[in-house]
């Protein structure tokens, strides 16, 4: 199968995003004969060295389609309200693009005169700005400076000719916007390809919320997240990026947020090739493996996928290696009932009356994740609750992992239910990138961690082809892990 073969297949199925925003059909898409993604493949699909560079995939996001008009590519962007699964059992209300949060990516060629139609379904004003792109003052989407926001029900159509190459983002201009999600990776591929050319080119964008629990709206005036996201989704439903041994591997990194992130890849080096500014000097290739992301930053990544196995990339920051993490859990499932006094939502680090920044309850905003989070009280260790293990429909249960004396231990419990095998859900997480991982490994992902799969031949086709099938809609049969899959 060719990349442009599969680029269409990605516009297909992004098309479910568009339908109810009524952007562009397939049917109504117009590939330009120049889309970037035109490469001969051997039997065995191997890549031959041509000039023109792999399309970008975006795990989780889908690719903006666009329609031709005259020698001007056309997209269209709906900003709007979006509901994110951002791991199973918790969506979330975001504000994306077309369904999407991140928004989808949108790839052009250097050189290409791009019109992009913003329409505002938000219930206030946005805008929209190009970030690192040189183009008019005018088409900037700086608020109040180069244009008027956008009003609810309104719509601006930016226009311009693109004359730089990299990793590049689209995002709202408006400052709590971006907390709710509205970003969106645009690459420009370069007129003449990059050298070494690579074979497998990803999108990972980063952000975070602050989601109370049982609350579906982020926060965004916290300072304190809970949940970190990869491409919208936090681990374990983050999609592994798939790759064959040997082959040369592209990560484009985007971070929006309030922190830097410094991300890790396990069992590799690697050089960072490219910045939000574009192609960086090859005499600047230094290896690494953990690259600081900062706010607002892009950095592309190389390595030569020469090291096969399940290897971990992932936020070295510990906190955003977790999900939902909050400063109630331990106590509450170590005692009976609310710490004294307090009711179940104070308790919770809910708001029970006034605003978040009235006098009452303004102070602990600032750093907590709650309202209520200045309610916290020192704890002393206790015995754990015999007999009374967490019950969560689907994730896989097993005793917790804990010595004899682990209650005599000061500063027990830390990871016994943070992570481990009490907390895998292989199962609902379940998808065809992810087949034959070790089982539980579910338990050990969360926050801004995936893998990069480097697969021997036979194994990489055979996820390629459960991959498929999944597009083409039939029924997806997963073997257990380590056993023999036939197919027809
Ligand atoms: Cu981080």
């Amino acid at each position: 199968m060719s990349s442009r073969r599969g680029f269409l297949q990605n516009v297909l199925a992004g098309a479910g995003f568009f339908a109810s925003a009524k952007v562009l059909s397939a049917q109504e898409m117009q590939m330009s004969g120049d889309m970037p993604g035109m490469n001969m493949k051997d039997k065995k699909g191997f890549i031959h060295e041509h000039s023109s560079p792999v399309l970008v995939e975006t795990p989780d996001v889908p690719n903006l389609p666009f329609r031709t008009d005259g020698n001007v590519k056309e997209f269209h962007l709906i900003a709007e309200p979006v509901k994110q699964e951002i791991v199973p059992g918790r969506t979330v209300d975001l504000w994306g693009y077309n369904g999407s949060a991140p928004g989808p990516t949108i790839q052009v060629n250097q050189g290409d005169r791009v019109r992009v139609i913003v329409d505002n379904h938000l219930p206030e004003a946005t805008s929209m700005h190009w970030h690192g792109f040189e183009i008019p003052n005018e088409m900037d989407g700086a608020p109040g400076a180069s244009q008027d926001p956008i009003p609810p029900g309104g719509r601006f159509v930016y226009e311009f000719t693109l004359h730089q190459e990299g990793t590049y983002f689209y995002h709202s201009h408006m400052a709590m916007q971006e907390m709710m999600g509205m970003i969106g990776a645009f690459v420009m591929h370069p007129k003449n390809g990059y050298k070494p050319r690579v074979d497998k080119d990803f999108v990972i964008i980063l952000q975070e919320y602050a989601i109370l629990p049982n609350i579906t709206v982020p926060n965004s005036m916290n300072m304190e997240f809970n949940w970190l996201s990869f491409n919208g989704k936090a681990g374990p439903a983050t999609t592994p990026l798939i790759v064959r041994h040997g082959e040369r591997v592209r990560i484009r990194l985007i971070n929006l947020g309030m922190d830097h992130h410094p991300i890790h890849l396990h069992g590799h080096q690697f050089v960072i090739t490219g910045t939000e500014g574009g192609r960086q000097p090859e005499s600047t290739w230094g290896p690494g493996n953990t690259v600081l992301l900062g706010v607002a930053q892009s950095r592309d990544i190389e390595f030569v996928a020469s090291n096969p196995g399940d290897w971990m990339l992932h936020c070295h920051l510990p906190h955003h290696m977790m999900n939902q993490m909050s400063s109630m859990v331990g106590p509450m499932s170590r005692r009976n009932g609310m710490p004294a006094s307090l009711d179940m939502e104070r308790g919770m680090g809910m708001l029970r009356q006034g605003s978040a920044t009235s006098e009452e309850n303004g102070p602990s905003l600032g750093r907590g994740l709650g309202v209520g989070s200045t309610a916290e009280q020192r704890m002393a260790n206790s015995p754990l609750k015999a007999g009374n293990p967490m019950q969560h429909q689907g994730m896989q249960m097993a005793k917790p992992d804990v010595s004899k004396d682990a209650n005599s231990v000061p500063g027990f419990p830390q990871d016994a239910f943070m992570e481990g095998p009490m907390m895998a859900m292989d199962q609902m997480v379940d998808k065809p990138e992810n087949f034959g991982l070790r089982p539980g490994w579910s338990g050990f992902m969360a926050g801004m961690m995936t893998f990069v799969r480097v697969l021997a031949q036979d194994k990489y086709d055979q996820i390629m082809e459960l991959r498929e099938k999944k597009k083409g809609n039939k029924p997806m049969k997963m073997a257990t892990p380590g056993t023999e899959q036939k197919h027809e």
